[in-house]
């Protein structure tokens, strides 16, 4: 029998993706598969490849016999219980931010850094945010040929990026403004949302969501940047082995359920055409590229959600910075974005075990 993986988080949202994920490989290499939640969920029946699986309450002894325990589970809980797996002999596979910048734990893209999952002396592994992970399929490419100095980005990250409370939210503000005649004077949609009983006060979101976009996401760091912001930075830095990459972001939300999209400005030590950057993508297994300006063909959230490939378009080299390319990359959030790339993690383990 192949080695034991266990997935911690598994009727979350992502956990619940991560089944989908799992039930759609045309095969996997373990041998069994153990679900686990917390106590509330623990005894509920989910089919797995077939078999019904019961989720098991998270507990010390869950991870006995476990190989690999991937965790889709909140930042304090992963912090908790991945040390825990490990002392009891798995390799844990984090999707939280609770390791993601600890030098002792590699931050893993698979098509990007697949060789760093042996350098694991807490014996955890950990998954970027989504925001990150979106564009790193592509730019990881390009950084292999050309060297990449420089990283300018602006996201438009969807709501499901803020959990299940942050989709009912749009979903809600959405139904209260539909046909409604708004968004002609300052306020006018903030009037309608307090109308409806939608005060912003309320949601997860610092301003109206539909009908808008929100210049915000994560929490405020110093000097004015936002935790997302910073993750940009850093996660890019760490994945891509440039501690001195120079990186600004500008992370906005926008009314878009699932899938985050970034507008790149990358510089590179060498000139890149499109051409060049059209063949390279074109290469990358888990690229699709879609740019096809006459025709007006390029990715869009809404017609790459629920893909597993990480879609590129808008290819141009810059017109005022040398070696300098700026392109548009949309990718699912909660698929290469969360549930996907650590379920990679996991099979690139597992090839090693
Ligand atoms: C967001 N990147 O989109 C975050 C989720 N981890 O809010």
């Amino acid at each position: 029998a192949g080695p034991v993986l266990a997935l911690v988080g598994a009727t979350g949202a992502v956990g619940t993706v991560m089944i989908d994920i799992i039930n759609g490989r045309e095969s996997v290499p373990w041998g069994a598969i153990r679900l686990i939640a917390s106590p509330r969920s623990a005894g509920k029946k989910i089919t797995v490849r077939g078999e019904e699986l019961t989720v098991q309450a998270l507990a010390p002894e869950v991870f006995d016999g476990v190989d690999v325990a991937m965790f889709d589970v909140p930042d304090s809980v992963s912090a908790e219980w991945a040390p825990v797996a490990v002392a009891r002999g798995a390799i844990a596979v984090d999707n939280s931010a609770a390791f993601r910048m600890d030098p002792e734990v590699p931050l893993v893209v698979p098509e990007v850094n697949a060789d760093e999952v042996v350098n694991r002396p807490k014996g955890i592994i950990a998954n970027p945010n989504c925001t990150t992970l979106s564009m790193m399929a592509a730019l990881g490419a390009l950084h292999r040929e050309y060297e990449l100095r420089e990283l300018v980005v602006a996201s438009y990250q969807a709501a499901s990026g803020g959990g299940q409370e942050a989709v009912d939210r749009l979903y809600a503000e959405i139904s209260a403004l539909a046909g409604k005649d708004v968004g002609v004077r300052a306020g006018d949609v903030r009037e309608a949302l307090d109308a409806a009983g939608l005060p912003v006060s309320d949601s997860p979101f610092p301003a109206p969501l539909a009908l808008n976009v929100v210049p915000w996401a994560g929490s405020l760091k110093d000097e004015g940047w936002t935790s997302e912001e910073l993750k940009v930075r850093n996660e890019s830095r760490k994945i891509l082995g440039i501690p001195d990459l120079k990186v600004s972001a500008t992370c906005v939300r926008v009314p878009v359920v699932t899938t985050h999209s970034l507008a790149v400005h990358a510089t590179f030590a060498r000139e890149v055409t499109v051409d060049e950057a059209h063949k390279l993508f074109a290469a990358q297994p888990t690229v699709v590229l879609v740019d096809d300006p006459a025709e007006k063909r390029f990715p869009t959230p809404a017609d790459v959600v629920g893909e597993d490939p990480t879609y590129v378009g808008r290819v141009r080299q810059a017109l005022d910075f040398p070696n300098t390319l700026d392109f548009f990359v949309c990718g699912d959030n909660l698929r290469k974005g969360a549930a996907l790339n650590t379920y990679e993690i996991a099979e690139e383990l597992a090839t090693r075990l």
